[in-house]
């Protein structure tokens, strides 16, 4: 794997504004970081993580248009609430922009915002860094200093801490919840019950 981390930084800086843009580096960052200390491949969550937001500057209205475009599925839940289409447009860009064929990374961006039953660890790496990473205020996030701590002691734990916090967000500011948020969630209670 030899990609030209500093030439797709380069070019993302064209992509995203420039808070998506650090907050990319965030991800960027604290995924190596959790590789490194997992033992899981470091440049390849360094490179997942950088791309992970790829598609996130894009309109509902792009972002349905893209989608349809390359022939992507869309569920009733992402035509109404259409942001939750950039992990997936956001894989399509990373394979064909950007040539990155590793399923397990275009996997990782793909479900990065709902997380999935069962992931893998570059899954769980890229989910739990995109909610922890340095540029994240503690006042937008509750209890953030200890999904921190607990990221670097175990990642289903976070996964669950996670997607708990998520959703209590969700159902307190009346948001759809897509069934993959909350399939996630009962599969990592159940496996830590
Ligand atoms: O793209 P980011 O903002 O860095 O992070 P993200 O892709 O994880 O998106 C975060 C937002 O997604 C956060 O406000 C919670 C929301 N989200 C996660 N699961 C669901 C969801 N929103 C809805 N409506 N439904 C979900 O199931
Ligand atoms: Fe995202
Ligand atoms: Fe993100």
């Amino acid at each position: 794997m030899d990609y030209d981390i500093y030439k797709i930084q380069h070019d993302l800086l064209k992509k995203l504004n420039e808070k998506r843009f650090y907050h990319s580096l965030g991800v960027q960052g604290i995924s190596f970081a959790l590789a490194l200390h997992y033992g899981y491949d470091a440049n390849k969550a360094n490179l997942a993580g950088l791309l992970h937001d790829v598609a996130k500057c894009l309109s509902d209205e792009q972002l349905l248009i893209e989608c349809e475009t390359y022939h992507l599925d869309i569920s009733e839940v992402e035509r109404k609430n259409p942001f939750l289409l950039h992990g997936k447009l956001g894989s399509y860009y990373a394979k064909h922009v950007y040539g990155i064929d590793d399923e397990a990374i275009l996997s990782a961006i793909t479900f990065h915002t709902t997380g999935k039953p069962d992931m893998s660890i570059l899954e769980k790496i890229i989910f739990i860094a995109d909610y922890i990473e340095p540029n994240r205020s503690t006042k937008q996030i509750p209890g953030l200093d200890e999904v921190r701590k607990l990221a670097f002691i175990d990642l289903d734990k976070t996964v669950l801490l996670t997607l708990e916090n998520t959703l209590k967000y969700l159902e307190e500011s009346n948001k759809e919840i897509d069934t993959l948020t909350v399939d996630t969630y009962q599969y990592y209670k159940n496996l830590l019950l």
